[in-house]
């Protein structure tokens, strides 16, 4: 197997924008994804095949090398914290916002803070850098709910229109990064597979510049 290469995919809300830039590097699966309850597919590549896992343990799988390549936003790689990873491409899709926010109208407290968010190491990072004293308190989801049922004073969440803040009488505060989704591959793959992962990085990386 030592010829075939392993890409990682997140599931949700980034998979139908992947699969056209993997297309146009010539990888297109073989059975319909979006369809199936397979977790691995056969592409029509002879040399590659796909996982899709849930978005967080993208970076986990090609970090220990179940995968070589995986497709994730910058705020997992981020929380993940990168190790053993290579980062060679800006997908430049789902495009977000990482930002911190609370209720409408008020202000974010000036001692110390409750922050509820599933991005526990961004966060700690985020306010220390800050100064500012914060007690994480690690959600799953609907991180929203957190400073209306008084869990916490504010969130640290994706945002992307703002309708979902706005759905719960929140706002955005700061904006700690803006986001997009990352071509990821595993630091031994990239030596030990070069010839058959360098096309693959190319050829994504034209078939973005295209759509720039
Ligand atoms: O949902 P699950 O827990 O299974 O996994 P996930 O949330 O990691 O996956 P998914 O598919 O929801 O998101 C994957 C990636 O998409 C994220 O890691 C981001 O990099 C990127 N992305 C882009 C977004 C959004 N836009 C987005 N709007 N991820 C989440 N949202 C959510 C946000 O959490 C909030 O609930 O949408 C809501 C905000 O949207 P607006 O438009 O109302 O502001
Ligand atoms: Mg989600």
């Amino acid at each position: 197997m030592t010829n075939s290469i392993t890409i990682a995919l997140s599931k949700g809300r980034i998979l139908k924008e992947t699969l056209p830039l993997l297309k146009d590097a010539g990888i297109e699966p073989v059975d319909d994804i979006e369809k199936s309850r397979k977790l691995v597919f056969p592409t029509t590549h002879p040399d590659v095949r796909l996982l899709i896992i849930r978005a967080t343990d993208v970076p986990t799988y090609v970090q220990y090398g179940g995968a070589d390549m995986g497709v994730t936003g910058k705020d997992v790689l981020m929380e993940h914290g990168g190790e053993g990873l290579y980062e060679p491409l800006d997908l430049n899709i789902a495009r977000c916002r990482l930002m911190t926010a609370g209720p409408v109208g008020q202000v974010s407290p000036k001692g110390r803070l409750r922050v509820a968010t599933k991005f526990v190491n961004l966060a700690r990072q985020y306010y220390a850098s800050q100064g500012r004293q914060a007690d994480i308190i690690k959600l799953y989801g609907a991180m929203e709910l957190a400073p209306i049922l008084n869990l916490a004073d504010e969130i640290v969440d994706i945002v992307d229109t703002g309708n979902t803040l706005r759905a719960n009488g929140l706002e955005p505060r700061e904006l700690i990064d803006h986001i997009s989704t990352r071509l990821v591959v595993n630091r031994a793959s990239m030596k030990m597979k070069h010839q058959q992962l360098h096309p693959v990085i190319e050829q994504m990386g034209a078939a973005v510049a295209r759509r720039c």
